[in-house]
């Protein structure tokens, strides 16, 4: 098959392409707008004959019909994706994420064109600390931020358009996702960085917030598995099962990095600060049935990702100090 890969360059857009290259015979189409948190670097390596890239806006409805065209199955990753800058600056979120998705939909429809729309578990808003819920394929949504919010109305879209229109389209929503290539704003390549530079990590609040960590390549294998042997018309729910607190992530950070625990320091928090997400992952476990290997360890993909930034400081080194010169004037 061929994919039309949107959002190509960025972190998990990129770690997609570079598994499906190398695990099967699919070719790729990589389309992505090369905003702030795109790497060219992050897919150079990758081009050639089964991997080409067209720089384009999803909003570019001309452009993006052109290269749809060609393809049997629409992969769409493309969104702003960071919670601090939503807050910031909304207005990019609604533009991407929402309006963005509304012309990948309406052409993919057009065209009779598969789609997987790639979505994340904050559309089902925040759980209690205390207790041991998890989010499932049958949560309401409750958006908390800009973010979130706009990947919910995108997820709406995409429903709607199946039920309404026939859209041929599966969706994922996907847990805290972790690795190589993940822009320096996210909460672990920020920490990593930080230390590398001689500097302290900086925690929100206290550091008591979950997140359910997977390893990208894990997340990867779980959209190809879906495009291959998933239920046109369902939603999946990816996670690693695998919640950890902020601080208890820190902790091992600290541990692998070899620095005391004095180089972690508490910094004010994010306004409406999602407290918890927890996936429970069965009916994609039943799915993508993980073998032997299973998904990464934790703790091993932990201390590769550190290995992978000490090595790569030319990936991260340009848009580190704008991350940091950001975060300060918030
Ligand atoms: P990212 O910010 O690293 O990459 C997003 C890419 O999309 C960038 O390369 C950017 O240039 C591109 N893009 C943005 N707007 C575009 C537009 N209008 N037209 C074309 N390209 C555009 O994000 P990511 O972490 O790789 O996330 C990818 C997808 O996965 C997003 O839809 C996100 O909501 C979802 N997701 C992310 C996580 C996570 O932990 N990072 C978890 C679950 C789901
Ligand atoms: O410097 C930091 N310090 C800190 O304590 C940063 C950047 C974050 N945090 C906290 C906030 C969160 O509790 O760490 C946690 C993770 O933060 P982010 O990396 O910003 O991720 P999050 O807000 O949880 O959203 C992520 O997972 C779901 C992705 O960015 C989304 O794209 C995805 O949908």
């Amino acid at each position: 098959m061929r994919f039309l890969v949107t959002g190509a360059a960025g972190f998990i857009g990129s770690n997609f392409c570079r598994l499906v290259l190398a695990t099967s015979q699919h070719e790729v189409v990589g389309f992505d707008s090369m905003t702030y948190a795109a790497n060219f670097q992050s897919i150079s390596d990758l081009l050639g004959r089964r991997m080409t890239f067209v720089e384009g806006e999803i909003n570019d409805v001309p452009l993006l019909e052109k290269h749809m065209r060609n393809v049997d199955v629409v992969v769409h990753f493309a969104a702003e994706s960071h919670n601090d800058l939503s807050i910031a600056n909304p207005d990019a979120f609604v533009h991407s994420n929402y309006l963005g998705t509304f012309n990948v939909v309406k052409l993919a429809t057009k065209l009779a064109k598969r789609l997987h729309h790639v979505s994340t578990d904050e559309v089902f808003g925040d759980l209690d600390l205390n207790e041991t819920t998890e989010f499932t394929e049958e949560s309401n949504y409750k958006p908390s931020s800009p973010y979130s919010a706009t990947k919910a109305g995108s997820d709406m879209l995409v429903r709607s358009w199946a039920r309404t229109f026939g859209l041929r389209a599966t969706i994922s929503n996907c847990s805290n996702n972790y690795g190589p290539r993940q822009h320096a704003e996210k909460f672990i390549p920020r920490q990593i960085t930080e230390v590398l530079m001689g500097r302290t990590m900086k925690l929100y609040g206290n550091g008591s917030n979950v997140r359910d960590w997977i390893h990208v390549e894990d997340h990867a294998r779980g959209v190809l598995k879906i495009i291959e042997k998933g239920v046109v018309g369902e939603t999946y729910l990816i996670g690693g099962r695998c919640q950890m607190s902020n601080i208890q992530v820190a902790l091992q950070l600290a541990k692998i990095l070899q620095v005391p625990r004095e180089k972690i320091e508490f910094v004010t928090d994010r306004p409406g600060h999602d407290l918890r997400y927890a996936i429970n992952p069965s009916k994609f476990e039943r799915l993508i049935g993980w073998g032997e290997k299973g998904p990464v360890p934790f703790m091993v993909g932990l201390k590769d990702t550190v290995e992978w930034y000490a090595d790569n400081s030319s990936w991260w080194s340009s848009q580190k100090a704008e991350v940091e010169s950001r975060y300060r004037s918030e």
